[in-house]
């Protein structure tokens, strides 16, 4: 394995011990916080709303809106067992060297920096033996690294585009994008504090040619005001509205560091990779 390798399993015998998970990383622990708190843990949309003019027809940020019993349900999954082993898998770098595999796929994009690599390593939080490198400098992720998730599905970091990307990052990424038959969704992040940028103009122009469905996904919520960040979220609905054709209506919300978002983003995962039949009950 490379040394630039940045995602690595450490042990995948022996019981999983979480002991390190962060507090907030499992739903039946942040059931512990003020029902508000909770709230905005789990739909961080929610702190929001207040703050949004009556005119603004709230539903379109609420499309994915699963109750605590779907979020749970969708969190097992994230959760390594004897049978159900979660671990890095391989890095490749070219299609060639990706691994064939049948189970669906999703993969993270994003400028060098956006977050990519911390917004995995919470959402593996449960299964800490899964070690995922991040870094302040960006352009550290080098290879498309894979991991596996019991049966149930693949998941697939990627190189940042912008400063210090891999000079090879086009040949790397677009063939995988374009070609990979069991990618189910690709989960594009945008910087809070940035907003869409040319580049990300770039990647979003680039799903739309190949057609593939994709997600935006905003990070770094916990810096960013949230009168900054209402603006962000109202500007994207109207763009992926009125630019894109397959691009899911309802911009995610997260923060990797307070896990904010993250239990909606285990359980849109879970539903979109074919592993959680949502159940109707209202949140
Ligand atoms: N405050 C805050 N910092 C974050 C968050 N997510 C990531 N960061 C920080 O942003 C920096 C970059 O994070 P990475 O996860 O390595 O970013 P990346 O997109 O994987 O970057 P490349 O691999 O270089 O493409 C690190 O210093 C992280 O600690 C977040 O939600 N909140
Ligand atoms: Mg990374």
């Amino acid at each position: 394995m490379s040394a630039q390798v940045l995602l690595r399993f450490r042990s995948a015998a022996g019981p999983v011990s979480r002991c390190h998970a962060h507090q907030l990383a499992s739903v039946s622990q942040a059931a512990r916080l003020s029902e508000k708190k909770l709230k905005g843990l789990l739909y961080p949309f929610s702190d929001l709303e207040a703050h949004l003019s009556r005119q603004v027809d709230q539903r379109r940020f609420r499309l994915f809106q699963p109750n605590m019993e779907n979020l749970e349900r969708a969190e097992k999954l994230f959760i390594p067992s004897p049978k159900h082993h979660i671990l890095y898998s391989t890095s490749a770098v070219r299609a060639v060297h990706m691994p064939e595999l049948a189970q669906p796929e999703v993969c993270f994009i994003g400028r060098s920096n956006v977050g990519k690599s911390s917004l995995i390593r919470a959402l593996f939080s449960l299964a800490p033996e899964v070690e995922v490198r991040v870094s302040k400098t960006p352009g550290h992720t080098r290879t498309l690294n894979f991991f596996t998730v019991g049966k149930a599905f693949t998941l697939v970091d990627m190189p940042g585009y912008g400063h210090r990307a891999p000079k090879d990052f086009v040949d790397m990424v677009e063939p995988y994008l374009q070609e990979r038959q069991n990618l189910v969704r690709t989960f594009l992040l945008v910087d809070g504090g940035a907003g869409l940028q040319k580049l990300d103009l770039a990647a979003v122009e680039m799903c739309e040619e190949f057609g593939i469905p994709y997600v935006l996904v905003v990070t770094k919520i916990d810096r960013t005001r949230q009168g900054a960040l209402l603006t962000l979220l109202l500007q994207l609905h109207d763009f992926i509205k009125d630019q894109t054709s397959t691009c899911f209506a309802q911009p995610f919300i997260v923060s990797s560091v307070q896990y904010s978002g993250v239990h909606l983003l285990r359980c849109f995962i879970a539903h979109v990779t074919g592993n959680l039949q949502l159940s109707s009950k209202p949140t």
